[in-house]
């Protein structure tokens, strides 16, 4: 048999590995479940696997876009491998082609790890055995079109080539397809999903007066496209509502068993709530407010019937076997915690958990938020424990007082025309009851504040100043409802959010 160049072989091994792929996300799109595509799958693992420290350290250099990086960094490994079986394909035939199919059945068995107990658990596999197929076909076809006589032992003949050349289009004609059918699958969905019209609330929330808004800073309400994102799954889980359920169960009287549309038929509440990471550094970006629309909790712990006794809600996500911790108390204490289906007027954005997350007042996003909710079981903490808490991050975790500068930008130059220092402040469901700016080794100051939206809302301040031309420092520090001053002592995010205040430096022209 004939050889092709080395480059050409290991083009035939990455453009079969190609195929296999882009028909695996295909196929993982067609059956509903973009997350077992064989590339996301094996992707998964490698964030499960990866060291919570190193984790830490994407999420928080990386922000949002530690996902594409990861992915990026698999799919540099898998072409390389790829490469490396086309390379051996024509001698080792065997090898290469079990390769191949080997890998595909990594990706299948991830898939069926992960998926679990899940009802679809088999189905997770399909992908990835599909790929595995297209794989092995992909390559035994490239390979047999240079299957005539050798003219030479090094060059392979016009009439070869031709076939060679065909065949390798043939494959990389198949992997776009799978891919570009896989994209359209997931469009016509999304596309779908808009058509949905939100109830109007049973209980709307308070207007929200126009003085709560400084000029210069961030909006009061983050607009769905600006609002922070923090999770751990690779690719933005999508759900498909023709087989999605909210089950309660634990320790309650009655299991229930919602549709989205039971959702929507209930009495739902619409409140100002702001969100909060436990991974945001003092003066980070991993805080966002928006007007929620959801079901209360009151209305599912009474409809279940939840037993005495019960400690922890403990949520369950259909992303990456995400689960969390959350005090029973602080879902049944009168706050305004939901199960939240819209997001400042529309349908909760793929992003942020469609089709239906916690949002509970006063709590840090690990230990309350879960998106693309699942399941909600009531129980105690002895009997169930969450991702973040396995991973030693705290199991209570209740917002910080916290407050940061926004106007100047750090090292930037004071505005001669609007002379004040402005930011944000927040203490979710205690409120903001003071806050004090300090120039330089001044006093500390005692800022304006705007108008408040509640206690479960962050609220924006300034402070005049015209200080004399040069370098500054301004810090910041806020008080709660409850009296208490924001910490000083710095400590890292973990385990329960960073501590102290927050500074800048600035010029005066
Ligand atoms: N399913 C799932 N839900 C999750 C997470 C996650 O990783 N997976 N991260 C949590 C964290 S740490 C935070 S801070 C909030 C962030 O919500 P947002 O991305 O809508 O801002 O979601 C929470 N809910
Ligand atoms: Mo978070």
């Amino acid at each position: 048999m004939e050889q092709p160049s080395r480059i050409a072989r290991a083009l035939a091994g990455v453009l079969s590995a190609l195929a296999a792929l882009g028909v695996g996300h295909g196929v993982a799109a067609l059956i509903g479940r973009p997350a077992t595509s064989p590339l996301v799958a094996v992707g998964s693992v490698a964030v499960d696997a990866a060291p919570t420290p190193m984790k830490e350290l994407a999420v928080r250099t990386l922000g949002t876009a530690d996902k594409p990086v990861l992915i990026g960094a698999i799919a540099v490994v898998l072409v390389a491998v790829a490469a490396g079986i086309g390379l051996i394909a024509w001698r080792r035939p065997r090898l290469g082609l079990a390769a191949i199919g080997a890998l595909g059945l990594v990706g299948g068995a991830t898939a069926l790890a992960r998926s679990g107990l899940a009802d679809a658990g088999a189905l997770s596999v399909v992908p990835s055995l599909v790929a595995a197929g297209i794989g092995v076909a992909a390559l035994a076809v490239v390979r047999h079109s240079t299957a005539t006589r050798p003219r030479t032992p090094t060059t392979m003949g016009v009439g070869s080539r031709r076939r060679f050349l065909g065949a390798m289009a043939g494959v990389g004609v198949l992997a776009a397809l799978g891919a570009g059918v896989g994209e359209v699958v997931d469009r016509t969905r999304r596309a779908a999903r808009d058509l949905i019209r939100l109830p109007r609330p049973h209980s709307v929330a308070a207007a929200i007066p126009d003085g709560v808004q400084v000029p210069g800073v961030q909006p009061f309400t983050t607009a769905n496209g600006d609002f922070y994102r923090v999770d751990i799954s690779l690719v933005t889980p999508r759900v498909d509502l023709a087989d999605w359920t909210l089950r309660i169960d634990g320790a309650v009287e009655r299991s229930l068993e919602l549709t989205y549309d039971d959702l929507l038929a209930m009495p739902l509440i619409e409140r100002d709530i702001t969100l909060a990471c436990v991974s945001n550094e003092v003066g980070g970006p991993y805080v966002s407010s928006a007007r929620w629309l959801g079901v209360p909790f009151s209305e599912l712990i009474a409809r279940a019937g939840v037993k005495t006794g019960v400690e922890q809600v403990f949520s369950y996500s259909s992303d990456s076997g995400y689960t969390c911790s959350t005090p029973y108390a602080a879902v049944n204490d009168g706050r305004d915690a939901m199960i939240a289906i819209g997001m400042n007027g529309q349908i909760l954005p793929d992003a942020h958990g469609f089709p239906a997350r916690m949002v509970v007042p006063g709590l840090f996003g690990f230990v309350s938020a879960t998106k693309w909710l699942e399941r909600i079981e009531f129980t105690s903490y002895a009997e169930r424990t969450a991702y973040w808490t396995e991973r030693d991050w705290a199991t209570e975790a209740p917002v910080l007082t916290q407050s940061k500068i926004e106007v100047p930008k750090s090292l930037a130059t004071l505005d001669p025309s609007k002379p004040v220092i402005a930011g944000t402040a927040w203490a979710q469901h205690r409120g903001i009851e003071k806050v004090e700016v300090r120039i330089d080794d001044g006093e500390w100051q005692e800022a304006t504040l705007a108008d408040s939206a509640g206690i479960d809302t962050w609220r924006q301040w300034y402070l005049a100043y015209d200080g004399p031309t040069g370098r500054h420092t301004a810090q910041v520090r806020a008080t709660d409802g409850t009296g208490q001053l924001q910490s000083q002592d710095r400590t890292k995010v973990f385990p329960d959010g960073a501590r102290g205040w927050h500074q800048i430096q600035f010029s005066v022209a």
